[in-house]
């Protein structure tokens, strides 16, 4: 079972509502499809979204380094033979998606090669996920109309708020809206796309304290360290890590320096293999975790929902699932249903990421 090929194929479809942040902005899925084959002739696939303000990658980067740097490396790799593949992948530094997507690739294969789903082989922990609503930004009375329209129509019920504006009354403006329209029970947070100074965030956690708010993500740029560790020490609520715990050194960094005391974990950049050992090392420090969004596709949020169920320690928190629903359509070949505000893992062989043929057809962009 070796690999004999790896393709990486740039696709885009545009989004319904555009989501903005404190970092940039989304108008269309310009992602890309990774491919991976096996010499017995068993196809993983993954989804890789390009966040250049994060991560630095783009569409073509994220192509080129899949197809020229890692393509050549892996192909004739046992694909059970993980550890070599993660050493392969990790003699390249940075491009943390086009990483991520390889492994998932290579899980989705090992399970399909096994007959097992691959959420079971990681853990098996459970068949559903709670979900989280990532709301960008916009006018608070049409965030709550939002929030309102999700919750009717999904069920979902907690609500990450995007935030790091300035002046800082319009974020926290929202989050009184969104409190006080959405009631006691409705578990909101902030992630603030590192938007605001250490002081700036400290004011706003000043002014939201009673508005009970789960926790504050990324509020500022966490390579200012020491401002950084002053506000997790002072903060009353958790301060996380997103984009500055990419990875699992960086991981252990961020939490050891006292620059978070909370993990976002995404698979998009750190595949399953990457993401397993952030959750050991979390759960073995009292860290906890929460499913992340890299604003995925339903392929990409499928990957999150087979590996956010496998573990107890990624299953506690609601994940965050449900921005596909901003695409006007989607390439996943068994469309995802959010009922009740849960997501159930997909049954099958795999990692239930395959895509419907037809549609990766019309949305690809190399041809
Ligand atoms: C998030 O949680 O930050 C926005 C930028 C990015 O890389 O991910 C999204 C969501
Ligand atoms: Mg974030």
């Amino acid at each position: 079972m070796k690999i004999a090929a790896i393709e990486a194929i740039p696709y885009s479809i545009p989004y319904r509502h555009p989501l903005h942040f404190a970092s940039g902005s989304v108008h269309d899925a310009d992602h890309v499809l990774v491919r991976l084959r096996t010499d017995d002739g068993v196809v993983g696939i993954a989804d890789t979204p390009p966040r250049p303000y994060t991560y630095g990658e783009t569409q073509k980067s994220i192509v080129a380094v899949v197809q020229d740097v890692f393509a050549p490396q892996l192909v004739g790799v046992d694909i059970f033979d993980r550890e070599k593949i993660q050493e392969i992948l990790y003699r390249t530094i940075h491009n943390q998606t086009a990483k991520g997507a390889v492994d998932i690739a290579v899980w989705d294969v090992i399970g399909k090669t096994l007959g097992q789903p691959v959420t079971k082989l990681l853990g098996g922990y459970t068949d559903s996920l709670r979900v989280s609503h990532m709301l960008g930004f916009k006018p608070a009375p049409e965030l709550l109309a939002l929030a309102l329209e999700f919750r009717e129509t999904y069920g979902i019920n907690t609500f990450k708020l995007k935030t790091g504006r300035r002046p800082l009354h319009l974020d926290i403006e929202a989050a009184r809206v969104l409190r006080e329209g959405l009631g006691e029970d409705a578990e909101l947070y902030m992630d603030a796309n590192r938007g605001w100074s250490a002081n700036e965030a400290a004011e706003v956690l000043r002014r939201t304290a009673d508005l009970g708010l789960q926790f504050l993500e990324e509020p500022d740029d966490a390579r200012e360290i020491l401002g950084r560790r002053r506000l997790v020490a002072s903060s009353p609520i958790p301060i996380a890590a997103d984009e500055s715990a990419p990875n699992l050194g960086e991981a252990a960094k961020e939490i050891l320096n006292g620059g978070a005391n909370l993990l976002a974990v995404k698979t998009a950049r750190s595949g399953f293999t990457e993401a397993a050992k952030i959750v050991g090392m979390a759960e073995g420090l009292g860290i906890d975790v929460y499913i992340g969004n890299q604003i995925d596709t339903q392929v990409g949020t499928v990957a999150s929902v087979v590996f956010g169920a496998a573990f107890a320690h990624t299953a506690r928190r609601a994940a965050e699932l449900s921005n596909y629903l901003d695409m006007t359509d989607d390439l996943l070949a068994e469309p995802l249903q959010i009922i009740d505000g849960r997501i159930r893992v997909p049954e099958g062989p795999g990692a239930g990421t395959g895509v419907n043929a037809e549609k990766l057809e019309r949305y690809r962009t190399d041809r």
